[in-house]
């Protein structure tokens, strides 16, 4: 029996010494220590010994399977580790290797020209506001003096959502609902940057939906000059000192009297060139002192309160201070279009 348990041992010494595999090396162990293992099996015989013999076999027996033991267990740490070892070097990563480049965005055009016009109305001492893009009817256009026949309702010109609800066709709102909060009691100096949609059909110069920026200043002793002065202030910080502006008598019902703004072209300083179309100058808002009615109908008594206010259309604005030909690329999305402006 010790012949055999010596022999059992150099079987399963050889085979472990032999064997590359986790698994296969699993397999030698239940083979030999399982309990239905060649050297179980040997043990099994023993109560068959002498009592003399019994202590003698189990030592060992013992020993032998304590080498077994030992000999898988070293084997699994040998395979274990050149297993990893293999790991790392097929997952190793060449840290040396120049990174994959991030994408950076930036913010839009638009929304820059806007948040630059902003800052500098905000530097004037005006307040942001925000109006609802869905106005009614009212604000859009009963507060501002546009009667119920008033050409510029023309159902061509806005959408409606319902009949006494649309899409707001100018920011111009917001300036009704701005000196209602107000009460007639107080100052109001405020701009309005925000979305307008109008039934227009899109071309080079025009868009369905576009952005607005609003601008009223109602006090006492309200001055046309003061309204001069600021767009003059306006002009030359957006466009540059060497910039003039010419205000021409227009029409609008919510201001009396109302003017258009054209600002001296960029490219001939107002000598005509194709840019200006021969005139030397280039419209960029619309303008006018606060008429009595509008005034009154917000509840500021036209005998004391006095005020201007401007529209100006942001896309336009910008497309005269970047050199940009068609307004339909603001709403594109085309991003070579748009990283120009990342820097600007
Ligand atoms: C108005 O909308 C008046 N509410 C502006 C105003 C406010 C006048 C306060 C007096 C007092 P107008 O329709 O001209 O005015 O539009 C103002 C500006 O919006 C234009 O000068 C132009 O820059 C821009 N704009 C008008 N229509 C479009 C369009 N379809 N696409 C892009 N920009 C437009």
């Amino acid at each position: 029996m010790q012949a055999e348990l010596k022999a059992i041992e150099q079987e399963a010494l050889a085979k472990v010494a032999a064997v590359n595999d986790v698994k296969e090396l699993q397999a030698i162990k239940v083979a030999y220590l399982g309990k239905k293992g060649s050297l179980t099996a040997v043990l099994r015989g023993m109560g068959k010994l002498s009592p003399e013999e019994r202590p003698v076999v189990g030592e060992i027996a013992n020993q032998v399977r304590e080498a077994i033991t030992k000999a898988i267990d070293d084997k699994n740490d040998v395979l274990e580790n050149a297993a990893l070892e293999e790991k790392l070097q097929e997952e190793a990563i060449d840290v040396t290797l120049p990174g994959r480049p991030v994408t950076v965005g930036g913010p839009h055009l638009l929304t820059k020209v806007i948040e630059e016009i902003e800052d500098l109305f905000i530097g004037m001492g005006y307040e942001v506001r925000e109006g609802p893009e869905v106005e009614t009817d009212y604000f859009n256009f009963e507060a501002l003096n546009l009667p119920k026949d008033h050409p510029a309702r023309d159902m061509q010109d806005s959408f409606y959502v319902t009949n006494e609800l649309l899409l707001r066709t100018h920011t111009s709102p917001v300036q009704a609902r701005t000196m209602r909060e107000y009460k007639g009691e107080k100052p109001v100096k405020m701009i309005c940057p925000g979305k307008v949609y109008r039934r227009d059909t899109d071309d080079a110069t025009h868009s369905h939906q576009f952005t607005q920026i609003e601008g009223l200043y109602v006090d006492k002793d309200v001055k046309m000059s003061d309204l001069k002065g600021v767009l003059d202030i306006f002009a030359k910080k957006m466009f540059g000192e060497d910039r003039n502006i010419r205000l021409r008598p227009s029409f609008f019902p919510f201001t009396e009297p109302s003017v258009e703004m054209d600002i001296s072209c960029k490219v001939c300083h107002g000598e005509g060139c194709s840019v200006c179309k021969g005139t030397g100058w280039i419209e960029i808002l619309g303008a006018g002192m606060v008429h009595p009615n509008v005034l009154e109908m917000a509840g500021y008594d036209p005998k004391v309160y006095s005020g201007f206010a401007f529209g100006m259309g942001p896309e336009r604005i910008a497309m005269l201070k970047y050199g940009i030909n068609d307004i339909r690329q603001f709403y594109l999305n085309d991003s070579r279009f748009l990283k120009q402006f990342h820097q600007a």
